[in-house]
């Protein structure tokens, strides 16, 4: 390996926006690079999860509507609660993908109002830049591009996605399988340290695979920890797994 990744000190220095700088506060303080996806069905195990997990983590993401039981006081109030407890950034996975206007209108009504409580969100570039000119008061993670198999997020796509991503300002960071340049955060989902994927085209790495050979900068881990018997000490495993391979790649 030739190029060394770029440590988050330095990143800091590089990002300007500001939920940009707090997640990488947040993975200096705790030592992580570890996102959990809580892809979890009740607001009760969610809250279990979360309050287990949220010590090792810099993210918690969430797919707020697939839970069967969502209420803005009991679940969002103590999943903010939790946040601020173990000091984690809530990533709502929403993945937007519509006129500007609309992903707005998605943004803060509803019944899950995400804009009132989202630290991030994550949204596909697909509409072009000015449909991302309505995120206020959030951090944008734009997909550039996904871990399944057939993906329509080719070479060519993510060359055009990322003219994008790097001339909107609202965009904090970009989901993808790839590297890319110093100056923005990757997220890179489709972590696991057992499983090589599913049977509905999901497509496994490890994480030293990811930070090695994409210097990712934050691992997204779902089924690898929700599912695992002991949570708790499963994110363990992942945060150090995660924090080992980042030293090596410096
Ligand atoms: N996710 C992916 N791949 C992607 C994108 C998002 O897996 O390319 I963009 C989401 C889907 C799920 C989580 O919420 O990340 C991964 O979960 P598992 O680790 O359980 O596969």
């Amino acid at each position: 390996q030739e190029k060394k990744k770029i440590s988050y000190e330095n990143k800091l220095e590089k990002v300007e926006h500001p939920m940009a700088k707090r997640l990488l506060e947040i993975a200096i303080e705790k030592n992580s690079n570890l996102i959990a996806s809580a892809d979890i069905l009740s607001t009760r195990e969610l809250l279990d999860f979360a309050d287990m997990v949220g010590p090792h983590i810099v993210a918690l993401k969430t797919h707020i509507d697939i839970l069967t039981d969502f209420d803005a006081d009991s679940t969002i109030l103590p999943l903010k609660d939790l946040a601020q407890k173990h000091n984690f950034l809530i990533m709502e996975d929403r993945k937007f993908a519509d006129i500007g206007n609309t992903q707005e209108l998605q943004f803060s009504y509803g019944m899950y109002k995400i804009s009132n409580w989202a630290d991030l969100v994550t949204a596909q570039v697909i509409g072009g830049s000015a449909s991302l000119d309505g995120f206020h008061n959030v951090g944008v993670v734009a997909i550039l591009g996904m871990s399944s198999k057939g993906t329509l997020t080719d070479a060519h796509y993510r060359e055009e996605a990322m003219k994008i991503i790097e001339n909107q300002s609202n965009v904090m960071a970009c989901v993808a399988q790839n590297e890319i340049p110093d100056d923005l955060i990757l997220m890179t989902p489709g972590v696991n340290l057992s499983d090589a994927g599913d049977s509905k085209g999901q497509q496994y790495n490890t994480p030293e695979k990811v930070i090695n050979n994409y210097h990712t900068d934050f691992i997204i881990v779902g089924r690898g920890i929700y599912k695992a018997e002991n949570p708790e000490q499963e994110a363990v495993k992942y945060k150090m797994a995660g924090w080992e391979a980042y030293k090596k790649a410096l």
